[in-house]
């Protein structure tokens, strides 16, 4: 069974998200997400809409998701890559070269991300609409 892992906050849920983890579990047969807990988003200057509790609950219904563990810290990876067992790495290619230390443990995939759609975009539409 080829595992996939990949991280990220996943606020605001949206089609970025969903194509990419549609895209990293093509890649193999069990996808594990690792989501920023609400702490380690302080350490990320991310303020989640949702806490990490809903942000896992929502990504759990997701068909694409099989395991949602939580990212506590930058340095997790590698414990994580040998915990699961895991076989690729995947993550947007914004974070392209960043996390190649891990080409020792298993195979490392920057995907597109879908252009046009964001978080912050989501925000910030929504806080000017009435303007
Ligand atoms: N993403 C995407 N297209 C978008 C938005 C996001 O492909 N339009 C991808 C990002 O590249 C990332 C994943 O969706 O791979 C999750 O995005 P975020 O929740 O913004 O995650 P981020 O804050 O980048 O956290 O240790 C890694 C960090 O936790 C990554």
């Amino acid at each position: 069974m080829k595992k996939v892992i990949t991280y990220g906050t996943f606020d605001l849920l949206h089609t970025g998200h969903i194509n990419i983890l549609r895209r990293a579990k093509e890649l193999g047969d069990y996808l594990i997400v690792a989501i920023s807990t609400d702490e380690f988003n302080m350490l990320k200057h991310k303020q989640a809409y949702y806490p990490f509790e809903q942000r896992k609950q929502i990504l759990e219904a997701v068909r694409y998701v099989d395991e949602v563990i939580p990212e506590h810290n930058w340095d997790q990876k590698v414990e994580d890559v040998k915990t699961h067992d895991v076989d690729i790495f995947v993550m947007g290619h914004d974070w392209e070269g960043e996390f190649d230390f891990l080409k020792d443990y298993c195979e490392v995939i920057y995907l597109p991300r879908t252009e046009g759609v964001s978080t912050t975009k989501i925000k910030h539409d929504l806080s000017h609409r009435d303007d």
